[in-house]
């Protein structure tokens, strides 16, 4: 402690002020560790949280604690409006991580002067608080996509349909919740003003929405995820520029390439043609029993596609296939809504 008299009115307020922000920032910093905790179950980030917490802590100093007795707080107890619209967990972590960071920059100011130390380590979490908050937002959103994709055995993929946005919207009011954009002819600029519309729709439906090749459609439209094929970008390039929020799934229908795909961390696995597919003329159907074997070890989920409707679902389930991507069967539907209600049904009839 450098230049401080405890016995001065002024340097007692100073004293006050740190108090009051070292509790702050320590409160915020709970928040944020008992979601990475509970929430996400992330322990690095658990382990780093509780690093910052203590360091305040053995720097929270008696002098501070003191100060309190001495002056009266007279903004005590008001909360901010604010404060009661909180609502999703990523809103929790952002205003508390916000929090944190305003505390400990009114810390570095305030004491600066008297105890550079704690100055120097107020600057230093902060710094670090910035990244935790983007690390921690980012994995949630992974979890979440996770969690859809665990949770939800229908993958819908579209098609070149006049009226595809309807046709999505009834998928999503029946209850599908994972959708993949598709558009392989056309412009560009037309390929992302139509994501940004099916995105806006997922959105509304608490849907997953995912594009389809290409990355640069899928930062643009701010997609939740990417699926690429074989010969499209690497998933570890691609999980370059997309970041860790988003999700990555690959098609594969070989030993090495769902091994390849699971060593880059791929988040999902498409295996087929199941069957022969108008959709897929080019590409042999790989069959069941190669995809018995293929997934008999797979940790992480994985959708059978290729001719899949619901004249051959039930078959497939009783083969042990659990989760389905399709294309025609929906895209053609004359009732779009009724079939898909139809599938989710029989998919999640047990046997
Ligand atoms: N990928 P439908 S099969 C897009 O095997 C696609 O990787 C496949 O369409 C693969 O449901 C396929 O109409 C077409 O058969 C799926």
């Amino acid at each position: 402690m450098q230049n401080s008299d405890p016995t001065n009115v002024e340097d007692l307020r100073i004293y006050q002020i740190i108090d009051a922000n070292l509790d702050r920032a320590r409160e915020g910093l709970r928040v944020l560790e008992d979601w990475a905790r509970f929430g996400l179950e992330g322990n690095d980030f658990v382990t780093k949280i509780k690093d910052f917490r203590q360091i305040l802590g053995k720097n929270h100093l008696e002098i501070y604690k003191q100060s309190r007795n001495h002056v009266e707080d007279q903004s005590k107890g008001l909360t901010h409006q604010e404060q009661s619209k909180r609502k999703t967990p990523e809103q929790i972590i952002s205003s508390n991580s916000g929090r944190v960071q305003e505390a400990l920059r009114v810390i570095e100011e305030f004491s600066r002067l008297h105890n550079h130390a704690l100055s120097k380590i107020a600057s230093e979490i902060r710094y670090e608080v910035y990244t935790l908050e983007i690390d921690l937002l980012s994995f949630s959103k992974h979890k979440n996509a996770e969690k859809i994709l665990k949770g939800n055995d229908l993958y819908v993929i579209t098609d070149h349909k006049d009226n595809l946005l309807e046709i999505i919207e009834e998928i999503l009011i029946a209850g599908v919740k994972i959708i993949q954009h598709r558009f392989k002819t056309g412009t560009d600029k037309d390929h992302l003003q139509e994501a940004i519309k099916i995105k806006n729709l997922c959105k509304r439906y608490n849907s997953l929405f995912i594009i389809n090749d290409r990355v640069d459609i899928a930062l643009a439209s701010d997609a939740d995820g990417i699926h690429l094929g074989q010969d499209d970008l690497d998933l570890k390039t691609a999980r370059k520029l997309l970041g860790y929020s988003k999700i990555i799934g690959m098609s594969a229908n070989n030993e090495i390439d769902i091994s390849n795909a699971l060593k880059d961390g791929c988040d999902y696995i498409g295996i087929g043609p199941v069957f022969e597919t108008k959709t897929k003329k080019d590409k042999k159907p790989i069959g069941i029993e190669k995809i018995k074997t293929l997934t008999k070890n797979l940790n992480i989920p994985w959708f059978a596609i290729g001719g899949i409707g619901a004249n051959n679902i039930s078959y497939l389930k009783s083969n042990g296939f659990k989760k389905f991507a399709l294309i025609s069967q929906l895209m053609n539907s004359e009732d779009p809504k009724q079939d898909a209600i139809m599938i989710l049904k029989q998919l999640s009839n047990e046997n």
